[in-house]
């Protein structure tokens, strides 16, 4: 039987882009996409409230969905600015999206971490899976806590819930929601436009980062391993390229040897500062044959030449 998928915060940065490729994979029919607003008129698309679990069942009984992508969240930076709101749209949320999985027989749930789920007591280079998790940040204690409810459905129902810890996401398609690594897409955008960038973080905040194609291949791959190879329960650590603003200035300069970034950090800087500068991701290639496709280098090439295209109206 053919797979019947919705996707939670479908309209945000991931949404927008994994969207497409599902239903390249399913077919349009299977792929419901819902979220918080939608536009008139679009294909397959509802007005969901995540956080109304009586919403949530009813949808997934009408539309007769068989496994839920649930990435509505509250990133970093704006979780920071109302961190009430953050943990309740969250941890809500989650436990809606696995009651609801559980209740119904859900075959199937990816459920997305960070690494925002260390804090300052982990190693900070190639930060190992298993390492201590004490984060600072409200997001980043939601998604720890989110991983061990993941676990305890795993074990406790048999809930198949599949989850990776993404590091920053970068892509031309569709712009971040509030995070911390944000600024590694605005860059771009600056570069391309000819306009000076001021970055929130400092010259030598290293981060671990990913091109959404690596992100987006990672997701679909987890999703179709067989279970018998995921060792974990939690989220997998998974990494694609780690730089800090100056390494990414510098390559954006090969295009743009004009480009002037100046710094002036803000709240934001605090959290990256607790946040990995780069993750060993030797579990998820080990069970699940994960591996990556883009350094830094070939990132700024794919941004740079789409962005041109897209702001040349050909893209
Ligand atoms: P985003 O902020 O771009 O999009 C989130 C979407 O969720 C938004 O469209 C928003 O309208 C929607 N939303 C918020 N509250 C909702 C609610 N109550 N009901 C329904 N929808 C709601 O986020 P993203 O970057 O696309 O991230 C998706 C997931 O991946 C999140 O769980 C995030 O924590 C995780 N993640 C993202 C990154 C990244 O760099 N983008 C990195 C690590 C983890
Ligand atoms: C954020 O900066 O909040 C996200 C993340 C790494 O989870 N991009």
């Amino acid at each position: 039987m053919s797979e019947k998928i919705l996707v939670t915060g479908a309209g945000g940065q991931i949404g927008t882009e994994l969207v497409t490729k599902l239903v390249e994979k399913y077919g349009v029919d299977q792929v419901i996409s819902s979220d918080l607003r939608i536009s008139e008129g679009s294909q397959n698309t509802i007005q969901l409230d995540v956080t109304n679990k009586e919403n949530l069942e009813a949808v997934c009984l009408e539309y007769g969905i068989s496994q839920i992508y649930h990435l509505a969240a509250i990133l970093s930076a704006k979780g920071e600015e109302n961190p009430l709101w953050a943990w309740q749209v969250n941890m809500g949320s989650l436990f809606n999206v696995f009651e609801t999985a559980r209740k119904l027989n859900l075959t199937r749930i990816f459920y997305p971490s960070s690494i925002a789920v260390f804090g300052l007591e982990a190693p900070k280079k190639l930060t190992p899976q298993h390492a201590v998790l004490i984060p600072e940040s409200i997001y980043g204690i939601s998604k720890a806590a989110g991983e061990n409810l993941a676990n305890y459905y795993f074990k406790r129902y048999g809930l198949d819930v599949r989850s990776v810890r993404y590091p920053g996401l970068i892509g031309y398609k569709s712009l971040p929601g509030g995070g911390t690594t944000d600024y590694a897409v605005e860059i771009y955008h600056k570069a391309v436009l000819h306009e000076p960038f001021e970055c929130y973080l400092q010259s030598d905040a290293a981060l671990p980062m990913m091109y959404m194609e690596d992100a987006l291949n990672a997701t679909l791959q987890i999703m179709e391993v067989d279970s018998s190879r995921l060792s974990l329960r939690t989220g997998y650590n998974i990494a694609g390229c780690s730089f800090d603003p100056a390494e990414i200035t510098e390559s954006v300069r090969k295009y743009y040897p004009d480009f002037e970034v100046t710094y002036k950090p803000d709240f934001r800087q605090k959290i990256a500062e607790s946040w990995p500068a780069s993750i060993d991701d030797s579990i998820a290639r080990n069970d699940w044959g994960w591996t990556p496709h883009y350094g830094l280098e070939e990132m700024t090439a794919e941004m740079i030449n789409n962005l041109r295209k897209k702001y040349s109206g050909k893209n």
